[in-house]
């Protein structure tokens, strides 16, 4: 007789982060994770995370709306099912409630947790296997302040913690946010990468012009300069400029992906399991994305180190990721739940070791932040 889930818990954690975090969208001060327990009925127990930017700032789920789908449409349909039918578990999920793919990308990752910890395997074994332990990791410069964000590139660089840059741009006029970013690519140098992202605030003629620009200030790389529905803008900007773009908030699932490539676009994605529904789903983009040519990246909605570990054992399981990762949000912020951090080391991170995700919750710590 198969284990069947027993209980499912939702909670609502808030950390503040170690300095304001400036989007194009909102500046975050904390960040709130749902973390997510199920337990069988063998009293093995699952982890899961779903976080999201600002609250509904960037998308139409906020943490508190993903506590009330799982307490109120997903537990009725999970409890006492069998605990190891994840396919089966998703097939229910997806047939009684649309959408909410940070709610199920919880809930995919608590069963594989789960599984892992039935198994007494890692996670990224039941995918197959790792084809990488240590990944790479970059860090987004989003204090809103040059100096700040030169000062901090500069001390990550020396202390060989992350070697290459995102800045967040978009909420300033163009060519301020363009002579910004050029005084940071001059103050790195040439030996580290730095790239962009917008977060869908130009329009296409100012995402034509920015994309000149950064390119010969020599940025690698735009992200979703544009908004996310119009994929006629992404391709156009992709067939005009060699400087590369990285898809966001216009792929979420394997569907958006195969839409998106079929259309002409080029360049690369941003994988996130917050936007697909789950580590197995955001493989699924990766594979139409392999299909269509395009480049793999290992994308975060700040996950703390639940999510965060979900989505490393899921890139680990990829040849290549082209323009390497951002696993960095249990970084951002200022403490943590779990009793072993992820170890951050060698401008990268090491895939944690241990049956499931790897990953154990501080009690004390999670009583401390949870929210009451
Ligand atoms: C995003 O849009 O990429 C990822 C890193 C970061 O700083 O913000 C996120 C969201
Ligand atoms: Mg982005």
């Amino acid at each position: 007789m198969s284990a069947t889930i027993q209980s499912i818990d939702a909670i609502l954690v808030d950390i503040p982060t170690i300095r304001p975090h400036k989007l194009s969208m909102t500046t975050m001060g904390v960040q709130t994770m749902v973390i997510v327990r199920v337990r069988d009925s063998d009293g093995l127990e699952g982890l899961g995370e779903a976080t999201t930017i600002g609250g509904l700032a960037y998308g139409p789920e906020s943490p508190e709306s993903v506590k009330l789908t799982i307490d109120t449409y997903f537990a009725p349909l999970l409890l006492n099912q069998p605990a190891e039918a994840i396919n089966t578990l998703r097939v229910r999920l997806n047939r009684a409630t649309r959408g909410n793919n940070l709610a199920k990308s919880a809930i995919e990752t608590a069963l594989l947790d789960l599984l892992g910890k039935r198994l007494n395997q890692p996670l990224h074994q039941l995918l197959g296997g790792a084809v990488h332990q240590h990944i790479p990791v970059l860090w987004t410069l989003a204090s809103g302040d040059t100096a700040r964000d030169i000062d901090e590139a500069k001390s990550l660089i020396a202390a060989q913690r992350h070697c290459d840059f995102k800045l967040k741009i978009g909420s300033r006029p163009l060519m301020d946010d363009v002579r910004h970013v050029a005084a940071i690519k001059a103050a790195v140098g040439d030996s580290a990468s730095v790239r962009v992202d917008v977060n869908q605030a130009w329009d296409e003629s100012t995402a034509a012009r920015g994309m000149a620009e950064l390119q010969a200030a020599g940025i690698d790389l735009v992200e979703q300069p544009t908004p996310m529905k119009d994929f006629g803008a992404l391709v156009r900007l992709s067939q005009k400029f060699h400087l590369p773009i990285l898809a966001d908030e216009s792929v979420a699932d394997a569907t958006d992906m195969f839409t998106l490539a079929a259309a002409g676009f080029s360049g690369s994605v941003a994988l996130k399991i917050a936007k697909a529904g789950g580590p197995l789903q955001a493989l699924k983009v990766a594979n139409v994305a392999s299909a269509a040519g395009i480049g793999l990246y290992g994308g975060t909605l700040l996950e703390g180190t639940i999510g965060t570990a979900a989505a490393l054992h899921a890139w680990a399981t990829l040849e290549k990721l082209h323009v390497g990762t951002e696993m960095f949000g249990p970084l951002l912020m200022k403490d943590d739940i779990v009793v072993t951090p992820l170890n951050f080391n060698n401008n990268g991170v090491t895939l944690p070791e241990g049956p499931g995700l790897g990953i154990e919750i501080d009690e004390e710590q999670l009583a401390r932040y949870r929210r009451r």
